[in-house]
């Protein structure tokens, strides 16, 4: 298969975009069938103290029935559909990872986001693959470096796969910053790889 691919990152680690990963018909056909038929949640996270609600809807895939430590939230897993093992298959092949588990995020619109972090949790590995798949809106994806501040900011569109790995989560943070621009849903598959014993 053949992909167009761009790598974003300059220096310390790596974030390739594919764009056309899916088709636009099976894409907008998993994001009407994972919005309609995914069991969402909302967990709360406390910040400085306050309790709220993230601003998005999730759920946690592990094969292994595993659960998922993230923000200090633990996660129950639910099991892959079937649309989520065919999508989650054929980024295995292109990240040659072989992933386990998924964060699977609804930004219902413009207001709902995440903000800037890493994926850097200890029972991914050193250097995770992580790979993110968007569907529905496009949305503005930003990556900053944590020493330099440089800043590269990209729109994920419905279909496209984002690739990082490498020292990627070491040493760059990404968010989803919210937007008045937008008010269309979007859905964010994860893909990452739990390792046991870690
Ligand atoms: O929605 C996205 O594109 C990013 C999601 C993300 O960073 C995460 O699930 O850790
Ligand atoms: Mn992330």
């Amino acid at each position: 298969m053949h992909f167009v691919k761009n790598q974003l990152l300059p220096f310390d680690g790596t974030a390739i975009l594919f764009e056309n990963f899916l088709t636009a018909d099976f894409a907008a056909q998993a994001f009407d069938e994972i919005k309609n038929e995914n069991k969402w949640e909302q967990p709360e996270i406390t910040i400085f103290g306050n309790t709220v609600r993230e601003p998005r809807l999730s759920t946690w895939h592990n094969e292994l029935g595993e659960g998922y430590k993230y923000s200090g939230v633990m996660r129950h897993a639910q099991p892959f559909s079937e649309t989520l093992s065919e999508i989650r298959n054929r980024c295995a092949e292109v990240a040659n990872t072989p992933f386990n588990s998924a964060l699977v995020n609804l930004y219902r619109n413009g207001q709902d986001g995440m903000g800037w972090h890493s994926d850097n949790e200890a029972c991914n590995g050193p250097e995770p693959t992580i790979a993110s798949v968007s569907l529905g809106a496009t949305r503005r994806f930003d990556m900053r470096h944590r020493k330099t501040g440089e800043t590269i900011k990209i729109q994920l569109e419905s279909g496209s796969l984002l690739v990082m790995a490498g020292k990627s989560q070491q040493y760059w943070v990404h968010q989803v910053a919210k937007t008045k621009r937008v008010h269309e849903p979007r859905i964010n598959l994860t893909f990452r790889r739990v390792i046991e014993g870690l």
